[in-house]
């Protein structure tokens, strides 16, 4: 009788805290007027928070490397009541453009409240072919050039007391088939701006790092790309960039989307061996015969 009022007690404890970690306190009209950098804004999830942003009345910079494209997100946020919208067409592999980037935003907007580093290099969901210059390429795209902006963008978000916010991955926290090269570049991201954010708090800057975990969403390139290798669901974009445009306003240090990711995290090192497995069986592979 007192394991089963233990375990009840315990129960009771998570489920409260589940609710209060899952609680809203998401405040929409803090978006009004507030400036927003976001890349990789011309497709998929970045195209995806461009319009939350501008819906909730914000002024934004979006950049990416195809202007025409550009050109439209930004005539659509512009409909949708952003305050402002412009964009900077930049390619992030180039180790110059990061700095040109920032120093436009800050011209244009004249400070940042949220950097929002979405922008990834095309990844091909293949297995691991020993592309050394390929890996050195991403690794550019997706990694150094976040460190490159948030560093650029750093003195005017601790002006604003404002939010860095990082789009990563399941990959970039547990291993899977196919995204070696990609993989490598978000683990990165934890490692490098999980100390970051250790340090402001330390400087007692109050600039909050928001880490977004993303489980496979229905973009058209990620369709594209795993179309037939994998059967697992995917979830819908337009919802997975709200959930990161609101984790950048209430200063979570974490999100996760869909719950799913936040699920597999809490029981990736007890049992290992299983995960994996579990991984691996949503992957269509069959070996070549020998
Ligand atoms: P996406 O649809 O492929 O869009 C990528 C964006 O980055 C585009 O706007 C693209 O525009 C831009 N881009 C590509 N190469 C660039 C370069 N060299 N320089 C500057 N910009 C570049 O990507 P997504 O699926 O929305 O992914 C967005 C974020 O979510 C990424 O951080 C990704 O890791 C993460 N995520 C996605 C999934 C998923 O299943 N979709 C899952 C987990 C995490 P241009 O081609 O015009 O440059
Ligand atoms: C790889 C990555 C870059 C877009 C699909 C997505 C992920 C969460 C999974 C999850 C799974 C793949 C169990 O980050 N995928 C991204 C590919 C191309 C992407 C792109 O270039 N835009 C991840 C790991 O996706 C397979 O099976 C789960």
């Amino acid at each position: 009788m007192r394991g089963i009022t233990l375990l009840l007690s315990i129960l009771a404890i998570l489920a409260v805290w589940v609710a209060f970690s899952w609680r809203d306190t998401f405040e929409p009209e803090s978006l009004s007027g507030a400036r927003v950098l976001v890349t990789g804004a011309s497709d998929g999830i970045g195209e995806q928070m461009a319009y939350h942003y501008a819906r909730f009345g914000a002024q934004i910079v979006l950049t990416a490397r195809r202007e025409a494209v550009l050109q439209k997100v930004m005539a659509k946020c512009l409909e949708l009541g952003a305050k402002k919208a412009i964009y900077f067409s930049a390619d992030m592999a180039s180790p110059t453009e990061p700095e040109n980037l920032v120093r436009f935003a800050l011209q244009h907007l004249g400070g940042l409240d949220y950097v929002v580093l979405n922008h990834i290099g095309s990844t091909p969901f293949e297995m691991w072919d020993g592309d050394m210059d390929q890996q050195r390429w991403l690794m550019q795209v997706n990694f150094f050039s976040y460190v490159a902006i948030a560093s650029a963008a750093l003195p005017a978000l601790t002006e604003s007391k404002g939010s860095l916010v990082v789009v990563s991955s399941l990959a970039g926290r547990i291993a899977n088939p196919y995204v070696a090269s990609y993989a490598a570049t978000k683990f990165g991201l934890e490692g490098f701006f999980g100390s970051l954010r250790h340090e402001l708090i330390m400087q007692k800057k109050d600039v909050s790092i928001t880490l977004c975990f993303l489980g496979l969403i229905d973009t058209k390139n990620a369709m594209e790309k795993v179309k037939g290798k994998v059967n697992m669901s995917a979830a819908p974009a337009s919802e997975a960039a709200l959930a990161i445009v609101k984790g950048g306003v209430t200063r979570a240090a974490e999100i996760f989307y869909p719950w799913t990711v936040q699920l597999l995290f809490l029981i990736r090192d007890w049992f290992p061996d299983q995960r994996d497995k579990i991984i691996r069986g949503y992957y269509n592979y069959d070996p070549p015969h020998a």
